[in-house]
């Protein structure tokens, strides 16, 4: 059927709707198969536009990771926004844009919100994963009670809208017009790069190159590869030997664009050498996490927070300081002895960066981190890889100290958490809901158990009330701490595709400097087996030992 609408015509398609569409931790995330079932992604999409009722006139930023199947769901995308009464949308050039860089247009463009076209750390390729988020007027993720409704929309779609549009050239940047529809084709980094300009230390981090200090960046075939170029490469001068993976490809080469020790073992590997750089990087798929490594030195993410809010006045955008700060529950606690030191708030929220828009948009918080290698701050309402990767450079060249010399010091202040994640691969999804809900429901009466030299003191399913809004997240994972402040934590994965996927987060403080340079395995090794007999994992889903260790 065609119909007219605005100068625009639309074209209803009939559809039935499918009963999985809920959104995970961070947006829709299906296997490539999954999405290109018929109608599939439309259905989705059209669930989200009649969700939000978009203003007729509204603005949109559109963008993604450039993995396989993002050319052909931008342009299906375009259509629907169209047909939704958009008239400026404001495109990625190739239809690429990172996850920090189109929330930081969102906002500067003020427009009413975006759609980013990623499955961030998960692998690409036909046989890989595929995903869609959608973010708010304030460039932040949706929230909970607008992904709570996109769902219970899902479940009455029966036809979808899309306008009558050619198939649209993305590859040159410059505005395209439509009838009264205004495609605005932009440069992915050019706004991203003034903001980083704003917010750090040029002069001084492309001295510090200049002298000698050496930085390897690994774009992993993601997204982050032409802003490396840009930044790191042309504005600062890091060597082109230096940026690794730079061209995003649809199935990141092969590579699993995740960094973190397991995937990026190459620069563990590289960093272990006598002729180790003086920092070694990687972002992920959509350019929204990042892994910091130094000279025999691997940063974990908790300790990267706690120390850039450490140092934070270093860099010229944090001049002032923050106003608070924030972590995901699982996340180590380092951070927040450095707030306490400061004197700010530290909150402690779910995991999923939404949980930390509302406590930024208020001006509570500066600074966040989470422990899946996600750093961000006020700058923008998504973690922010190469942010991230900045901020060290700024750090590091401020201080002219190395990355192993300034974490020692850090720990002698500040007393050092050793950290893991454990994960568990649990083929039957239902097995790892049955071992949750056990957990959730046994919580309270682990109290005063045994758990190796210590005895828990308490345990609790860790319910959020957002201090902002007043909404409340309940079920965001149970948590165990014992009398000695070392602490358990256990949750569900809502990044996956497949099965199910068992979180076990493991922590042990230790104030004396004379034991702060064990191996953290060494560490932790007792505390991760009695998770494994507290949570029963054997029992209820098989796995006898993690499947990963990051
Ligand atoms: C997303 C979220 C993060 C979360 C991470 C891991 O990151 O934005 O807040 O920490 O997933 O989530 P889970 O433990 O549920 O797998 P990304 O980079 O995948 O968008």
């Amino acid at each position: 059927m065609n119909t007219e609408s605005t100068s625009l015509r639309t074209r209803t398609v009939a559809c039935t709707p499918y009963a999985d569409q809920r959104m995970g931790t961070a947006g829709l995330r299906r296997k490539v198969a999954v999405l290109r079932q018929p109608h599939y992604l439309e259905s989705f999409i059209q669930a989200v536009l009649d969700t939000l009722s978009l203003r007729q006139g509204a603005s949109l930023v559109i963008g993604g990771d450039g993995r396989f199947f993002n050319d052909v769901a931008i342009q299906t995308i375009i259509r629907m926004a169209a047909a939704a009464g958009a008239t400026h949308l404001i495109v990625g050039r190739d239809g690429l844009l990172s996850t920090p860089a189109a929330s930081n247009l969102i906002r500067t463009r003020r427009a009413d919100g975006g759609f980013l076209l990623t499955a961030s750390h998960n692998p690409g390729g036909p046989s890989g994963d595929f995903g869609v988020k959608f973010n708010m007027p304030t460039g932040g993720q949706a929230p909970e009670q607008v992904t709570d409704a996109v769902f219970e929309a899902t479940k009455r779609i029966h036809a979808y809208h899309l306008a009558d549009l050619p198939l649209l050239d993305l590859a040159r940047t410059g505005v395209q017009r439509h009838g009264q529809l205004t495609v605005e084709i932009v440069d992915p980094v050019d706004a991203y790069q003034q903001l980083m300009e704003k917010l750090f230390d040029f002069e001084r981090i492309a001295h510090w190159i200049r002298s000698g200090h050496r930085v390897v960046f690994d774009g992993m075939h993601g997204i982050t590869g032409p802003y490396a170029q840009r930044i790191l490469g042309e504005a600062l001068g890091v060597s082109p030997e230096g940026l690794m993976h730079t061209r995003p490809l649809p199935d990141f080469g092969g590579l699993h664009p995740d960094p973190n020790p397991v995937d990026c073992r190459h620069l563990v590997d590289l960093c272990a050498l006598p002729t180790a750089p003086d920092l070694a990087a990687a972002s992920d798929g959509d350019g929204d996490r990042n892994m910091i490594l130094g000279p025999a030195f691997m940063l974990s993410p908790g300790d990267s927070v706690a120390m850039l809010l450490a140092n934070a006045r270093l860099a010229p955008g944090y001049r002032y300081g923050v106003p608070g700060v924030a972590r995901s529950m699982p996340t180590s606690r380092a951070v927040d002895r450095v707030a306490a030191q400061l004197g700010i708030p530290c909150f402690e929220t779910p995991t999923g960066w939404r949980y930390f828009c509302n406590l930024l948009e208020a001006n509570r918080i500066g600074l966040c981190g989470e422990e899946s290698f996600g750093t961000g701050s006020s700058h923008t309402r998504e973690k922010d890889g190469l942010w991230a990767v900045l901020f060290w450079m700024n750090v590091l060249a401020a201080r002219e100290i190395s990355l192993p010399a300034l974490a020692a010091s850090h720990w002698r202040e500040h007393g050092r958490h050793y950290y893991q994640r454990h994960d568990y691969e649990i083929p039957d999804a239902a097995r790892g809901a049955a071992l949750m809900e056990e957990l959730r429901r046994t919580a309270p009466q682990l109290v005063g158990r045994r758990a190796g030299d210590a005895c828990i003191s308490w345990a609790d399913d860790f319910c959020y009330r957002d201090p902002v809004d007043g909404s409340e997240s309940a079920h965001q994972g149970v948590r165990v701490v014992l009398d000695d402040d070392s602490r358990i934590v256990f949750r569900l994965s809502g990044t996956g595709t497949a099965g199910a996927t068992l979180r076990v987060y493991l922590e042990r403080y230790e104030p004396d400097p004379a034991r702060h340079a064990l191996d953290t395995t060494a560490v932790l090794a007792a505390l991760g087996r009695e998770a494994a007999s507290l949570a029963r994992i054997t029992a209820h889903a098989g796995p006898a030992a993690p499947t990963m260790i990051v």
